[in-house]
């Protein structure tokens, strides 16, 4: 994803406050009213923080140690090595980002059952956890290099009803960064520039950019096709927040959200390495999924797809899904 990152400009309209939704109103008809109306549900208090504590003080410990935090101060106040200017495209975020992968708690968290719960109303009781969460840890010295606007169905393809849950694991008022939105943009199918998931403001598709404070326990619920951007951290803390994705069993997935499709040596084995516990590994194994694009096309793009590096991205994705789930 680091091509859609950069530089954004402020949308021309301004940035209205997000609409919300109290946990306590919560139930289907709302919920898929809301998201077929605005592309987005921002629900408030629906977590409790205790559900993501042990998250948050293991990411913290990671981001610690490798002394990217204020030494002498308690991690989970994530303030900032003051001396260090990083930007995720340092090798050692990629580390620290792949620890984070690592943890099992990472994995646990988007099958909490208040999730599973508020997807089910959603999108129906067979509700598919996409297994690769991604961890968004955003640096105040990264400067104003931050997520263009974008789709998720970019990187995510297989089938439009497939949402985001993104969830801040602490407090986030404005300047740490939340997300904002393109409310409505959804309606208006993919959109981008030839080449690359940048949507540039100017030309952008929708009913006006909304943002504001998202807390910890609060979920921000996005449609694949909804237009969306990080703002700026200017604060003097690190912003941690966990993007989860979800859709129903019952429609296909692309199978490069299940596997690793990169040349690099990432596997769920070195994933699963220093886990405890199975309950969460290749749990979808078990599921009875359509893919989009099928083992078929894949075989055929392995052969066909231009430019060569393609074709060998589609014969990963097509060996690594067939050891996976084999016919
Ligand atoms: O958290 C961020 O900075 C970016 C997240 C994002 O754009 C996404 O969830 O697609």
């Amino acid at each position: 994803m680091s091509c859609l990152k950069g530089q954004t400009i402020d949308p021309p309209g301004g940035v209205k406050p997000f609409r919300e939704l109290r946990a306590t109103e919560l139930n289907a008809r709302i919920l898929k009213e809301r998201m077929d109306a605005h592309g987005y549900v921002l629900i408030r208090n629906l977590l409790f923080p205790n559900d993501f504590h042990r998250l948050i003080t293991e990411i913290t410990q990671v981001v610690a140690a490798a002394r990217l935090l204020q030494p002498g101060r308690d991690p989970l106040d994530r303030i900032a090595n003051p001396g260090v200017a990083f930007k995720d495209t340092d090798p050692l975020f990629k580390r620290i980002s792949d620890q984070v992968f690592n943890l099992e708690s990472f994995h646990a968290f988007p099958h909490h059952p208040t999730l599973r719960q508020l997807m089910e109303l959603l999108v129906g009781p067979h509700v598919l956890v996409h297994p690769k969460s991604i961890p968004r840890l955003v640096f105040p010295n990264a400067g104003s290099f931050r997520f263009l606007p974008h789709q998720d169905h970019h990187t995510i393809a297989g089938d439009l009803q497939t949402y985001t849950a993104w969830m801040p694991l602490h407090d986030c008022p404005v300047k740490l960064g939340p997300l904002q939105i393109l409310e409505g943009s959804h309606r208006y199918g993919v959109q981008k520039t030839p080449g690359t998931g940048i949507i540039p403001v100017e030309t952008a598709h929708g009913d006006g950019w909304v943002g504001g404070r998202i807390s910890a326990g609060d979920v921000l619920l996005i449609h694949s096709l909804t237009v969306h951007a990080a703002s700026p951290n200017t604060s003097s803390q690190l912003r941690i927040a966990v993007d989860c994705r979800f859709q129903s069993c019952d429609r296909p997935i692309n199978p490069a959200n299940l596997i690793f499709p990169g040349s690099g040596a990432k596997s769920w084995e070195t994933t699963y390495a220093n886990w405890r516990s199975d309950k969460y590994k290749y749990y979808w194994k078990q599921l009875p999924l359509q893919f989009h694009p099928s083992k078929a096309d894949l075989a055929q793009l392995a052969q066909t797809a231009e430019p060569p590096d393609i074709r060998a991205r589609y014969a990963r994705i097509l060996t690594q899904i067939r050891e996976q789930m084999p016919d």
